[in-house]
């Protein structure tokens, strides 16, 4: 084929992306996910032993409760392994281990610890360095108490009672579904105004004197009713006048590197949000808002690019196995058609890494009609089938969208 001369071969791709990115991972062949996050500890730092922490969390990295332990270890920059759970086929060596069976969970010197909160007051005791609480007794007193406040629950469950349009505990009755929603929304609300309050404290944008233990705790149920309840309620938090401090909160947590790194995106949670708990969007347009990135375009090109460069064995084999492709061909063309699979996905490392306007292929690519339907379902499905940050970080994966969009944009003019 005389493709080679456009798109580099897979090894020039992964070594021109990888050693300029910022972001490490670890590729696991044949498992789900093919590739994992590592602590980024290990970008900066060369280590030998084993890390003193183990953190146990879901494959998925839905959970909420495991983004809290992740995102202090990264900023506390404590160097950690990842084993990962499936939550819905627990191992029984880990309901053995862990008295509640629920995620996360660490080792610290081999010593278990369970429930986020206490993970994150464990850490904290046993790795003194970035310290995530106040150092003056009275502030860290009341830090310790929003801590408890967050615990108990009452925000998160006004939230998701409201997002999902029913009380979860008790029951109220006689009212239609307008009024019980206007009720939720109200109970949520009345949250929203004591968050609001507890932010006008200090003179920062967290809640306390600095970004510490508190905004941890906060930010992974925040993160998600923001992206959700637009999409499934019509309800705003982004942007909405009645929160300006919640608001500068969030703009003030989406400029720090170690949450960009481990958050995941609207569009992710909103998927899980339909897929998984079958709830249903107001409309079919899932995202309505999506919540701000930090703009590095740049480095978030390149971990596309290295990740896929990396990791293109196992997206090949997902896109013949999972995407559709297989129903319609035949055994005997079916090396022909893995073979432009690696190709199209070639293409989209090389553009992620070159950013070329109008993206460079091949005319054969991009002008067969019976190849240049092999892109575009192989194109579509990756794009959709992208999880934030399982596969890749937020930033990562609106560039990686954004690059298939530019070649689809193309294919379909050139080829259809
Ligand atoms: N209070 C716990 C809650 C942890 C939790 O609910 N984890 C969920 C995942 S988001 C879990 O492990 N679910 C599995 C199950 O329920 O079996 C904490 O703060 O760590």
């Amino acid at each position: 084929m005389s493709n080679q001369s456009v798109i580099p071969p897979w090894e020039e791709l992964l070594e021109k992306s990888k050693n300029k990115t910022n972001v490490k991972w670890e590729i696991r062949a044949g498992q789900t996910p093919s590739n994992v996050a590592i602590s980024s500890y290990f970008n900066c730092h060369s280590y030998e032993g084993k890390p003193q922490v183990l953190l146990y969390r879901d494959t998925n990295a839905w959970c909420p409760f495991c983004e809290r332990v992740w995102l202090a270890l990264e900023e506390k920059q404590i160097p950690f392994e990842v084993e990962l759970i499936d939550l819905r086929n627990k191992p029984k060596w880990y309901t053995d281990l862990v008295p509640t069976g629920l995620v996360p969970a660490v080792k610290i010197d081999g010593e278990l610890v369970y429930e986020s909160k206490s993970i994150l007051l464990s850490l904290e005791e046993n790795f003194t360095k970035h310290g995530l609480l106040p150092e003056d007794k009275q502030e860290k007193e009341i830090a310790l108490e929003m801590i408890e406040a967050c615990e108990k629950g009452n925000f998160s469950r006004a939230g998701y009672q409201f997002l999902l349009g029913k009380p979860l505990n008790s029951t109220i009755e006689d009212l239609s579904e307008k009024e019980l929603i206007a009720e939720l929304q109200e109970n949520f609300e009345t949250q929203l105004n004591q968050l609001e309050k507890a932010l006008e404290k200090y003179p920062s944008d967290y809640f306390m004197r600095d970004f510490g233990l508190v905004d941890i705790m906060y930010i992974p149920s925040i993160e998600r009713l923001a992206a959700n309840l637009p999409t499934f309620r019509g309800y705003h938090l982004l942007g909405n006048e009645k929160y300006p401090l919640l608001n500068r909160w969030l703009k003030a947590m989406n400029k720090r590197p170690n949450y960009q790194r481990i958050k995941s995106d609207a569009r992710t949670h909103n998927l899980v949000m339909k897929n998984v708990f079958k709830l249903e969007p107001l409309s079919q347009e899932l995202q309505v808002m999506e919540d701000e990135q930090e703009n590095n375009s740049q480095q978030d090109r390149l971990e596309a690019a290295a990740k896929l460069s990396d990791n293109h064995e196992n997206v090949v084999q997902d896109i013949l196995k999972n995407s559709g492709i297989k129903s319609w061909i035949t055994d005997e063309n079916l090396e022909q058609v893995e073979e432009y699979i690696n190709l199209y996905m070639r293409f989209l490392a090389n553009q992620l890494l070159q950013n070329y306007p109008i993206p460079l292929a091949d005319e054969q690519l991009m002008k067969n009609n019976e190849i240049a339907v092999i892109g575009a379902v192989s194109l579509s499905y990756i794009r959709n089938r992208v999880c934030v940050p399982r596969d890749l970080t937020a930033g990562a994966a609106s560039q990686f969208k954004e690059a298939i969009d530019k070649i689809l944009k193309c294919l379909y003019s050139s080829a259809f």
